[in-house]
């Protein structure tokens, strides 16, 4: 039987994210903590466990024919693979950073300056474009101590809470790219596996798409249906059920969870009462 072959991180920041993404998508993974290896018990697909930094070349070479992998890398490496869907954890951005007390904020910094970095492809077609000359020093871990120990003038990482930027007396000044994890998938799958993956993306689509809205009942005076139903972004329009005391309706909706918080005081001054929010487990649209 034809199995579609998935590269997740081995471990680090994706690994987990990227299992339980899998389990959302009903996929039950036999030994999930196998070494290089696992295998789903419901679903025609293969788990190879594998560096991130490795993954972009595995797709490369169709040894993977897809892979959950940060989007930053699949940039810096600069091979033939394309993602396809984005994923929505693991969100970061590759950004140049220089000792706090550096006043200049415009790119014209790093003129002649010297840049540590894990992302010299990156960074090279970046300051490219913006017509910098600079030297760029590769190191692969550390990234911000350089500048401490006069290795470099500033760098370029990755940032997420930027904790460690302030913690190493540094701060964030050009941001080059935003990152999160993607699915990544190879050139030239066999009619087969380009249906297996098709199907995998249904399921995962539909576990995105619940995840990011929320299921939400409310009471209603009757006479504020209408005010009400249009205060809400539903998908068709809401359900309305007449409930045991007179005058009063349940209403049904789905509504993506931001937004609900910023209608919440309307709903409430328009009468709404007994507001749940529910979870969804899955969304088909
Ligand atoms: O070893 P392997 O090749 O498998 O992976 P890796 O070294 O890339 O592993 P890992 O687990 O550190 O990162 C995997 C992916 O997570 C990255 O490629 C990004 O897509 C994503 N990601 C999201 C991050 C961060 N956020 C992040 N903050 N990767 C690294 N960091 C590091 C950053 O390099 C810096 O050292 O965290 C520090 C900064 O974090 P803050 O919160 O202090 O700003």
């Amino acid at each position: 039987m034809t199995k579609l072959k998935m590269a997740v991180q081995k471990s680090g920041r994706l690994n987990e994210e990227s299992i339980q993404l899998l389990k959302n998508c009903g996929i039950k993974i036999q030994n999930p903590g196998a070494q290089l290896k696992a295998e789903a018990a419901n679903f025609p697909i293969e788990i190879l466990f594998l560096r991130n930094a490795d993954i972009p070349q595995y797709l490369e070479d169709n040894i993977a024919d897809v892979a959950i992998i940060g989007e930053n890398v699949l940039i810096e490496k600069e091979k033939n693979v394309k993602p396809i869907q984005k994923l929505g954890f693991a969100p970061c951005r590759l950004s140049l950073a220089v000792p706090k007390e550096v006043q200049n904020n415009d790119i014209s910094y790093f003129e002649g300056k010297k840049i540590a970095t894990s992302y010299p492809n990156t960074l090279n077609a970046y300051l490219k474009q913006k017509n910098i000359n600079a030297d760029i020093h590769v190191i692969s871990g550390s990234v911000e101590i350089a500048p401490n120990i006069d290795l470099a003038d500033g760098i370029c990482d990755l940032v997420s809470s930027g904790s460690t930027l302030f913690r190493n007396g540094l701060r964030e000044s050009q941001v080059i790219l935003t990152s999160e994890a993607v699915l990544a998938k190879s050139n030239n799958l066999s009619p087969d596996k380009e249906k297996i993956l098709d199907k995998l993306l249904f399921r995962i689509k539909a576990s995105l798409e619940a995840k990011n809205n929320k299921y939400v009942l409310m009471n209603v005076p009757n006479d504020k249906i209408e005010d009400i139903a249009n205060l809400l972004p539903v998908l068709k329009s809401p359900t309305v059920l007449p409930l045991a005391s007179a005058n009063w309706s349940s209403m049904h909706t789905v509504i993506e969870e931001d937004q609900f918080w910023e209608v919440i005081d309307q709903l409430k001054a328009n009468g709404a009462q007994d507001i749940l929010i529910i979870p969804i487990d899955k969304m088909i649209l």
